[in-house]
């Protein structure tokens, strides 16, 4: 049964709060959102591929309101619907990255997951766009940066490896919040390439205009960042519907204003949400927390539009 058999509610709306019924043309947009449903890369468990679905289907419960109280209606918005999987992986991710770098550079994505691996044609796709050196901030347990996991370099243990391989990219334009789950070879990686992670016990420990200040300094002089999710960055308590959960992460408070000053601090003009497995969730808490990340990040593009 889905949420909208579950839930008639008499301000049941469209998708996005009701925003979508004043979508326009892609080309026009100020915000496109495109869903990714493929969760093939997963080491442990699937249900990620069911993301994007349920996010909008609880995205048509509530207004397309900030949290604090922001009314979403100067921006132009549209949804690309979900770009289906196909075999194989590989020829899947360079159809999704064609079709993405051919939106307007300015546009600002937003990839619903599917699993971390959709990272891959999603960085690659901005690449394609923005054609020049550009930083990503990255907020996940997890470093993701295995050369290969299980056979497979497309592999969701993989996707910042594949974007610290990309030339606009490189390992020191990549710094990666919330981790706290690491295998040997991706600490030795990161110390050989001088990628920085810091650990959720170290943002735990520092002020959080600290670690912003420090994310700011080091992605300094790029004018485009990409700003990488994985909604396990989140504590398990707040975002149990993940397929890796991990302990000792961030709360959904904690998360809400690391985003909030990031974006006051840096030029972020693209995202993905990834990682969100409705079928591993409780109560949906995980779908309501990335429906309250792109809302919130609709505030922030409004913010950014006025001023
Ligand atoms: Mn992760």
């Amino acid at each position: 049964m889905s949420l909208t058999d579950e839930i008639l509610h008499p301000l049941h709306r469209h998708p996005w709060g009701g925003l979508l019924e004043n979508a326009v043309d892609p080309e026009l947009a100020d915000l496109v959102i495109v869903g990714l449903p493929y969760d093939g890369g997963v080491s442990f468990r699937r249900g990620a591929a069911a993301g994007p679905a349920r996010v909008r289907q609880v995205s048509t419960l509530g207004s397309a309101v900030t949290e604090d109280g922001m009314i979403l209606r100067d921006l132009k918005i549209a949804d690309l619907g979900d770009l289906e999987p196909s075999e194989p992986t590989h020829a899947y991710f360079e159809a999704v990255a064609s079709r993405l770098s051919k939106l307007p550079k300015e546009s600002f994505l937003i990839g619903l997951g599917g699993d971390h691996s959709v990272s891959v044609p999603l960085h690659r796709s901005v690449a394609q766009r923005w054609c020049e050196p550009f930083g990503i901030v990255h907020i996940d347990a997890h470093p993701d940066l295995f050369e290969i996991y299980a056979g497979d370099r497309l592999s969701h243990a993989c996707p910042l490896r594949r974007a610290a391989e990309l030339s606009h990219v490189g390992p020191e334009r990549i710094i990666s919040l919330g981790i706290r789950s690491v295998c040997d070879v991706e600490v030795e990686y990161a110390s050989r390439a001088g990628l920085r992670m810091i650990t959720a016990k170290e943002m735990a420990r520092r002020d959080l205009d600290d670690v912003v200040g420090e994310v700011a300094e080091r992605l300094s002089g790029l004018s485009r960042i990409y700003l990488d999710i994985d909604i396990d960055a989140l504590d398990p308590s707040a975002a149990p519907g993940t397929g890796y959960p991990e302990p000792g992460g961030l709360s959904s408070r904690e998360f809400l204003t690391l985003i909030e000053r990031l974006f006051d601090k840096l030029p972020i003009r693209s995202m993905g949400l990834v990682e969100i497995a409705p079928p591993l969730d409780v109560n949906d808490l995980t779908s309501f927390v990335g429906m309250r990340t792109i809302f919130e990040v609709m505030g922030h593009l409004q913010r950014r539009k006025s001023a």
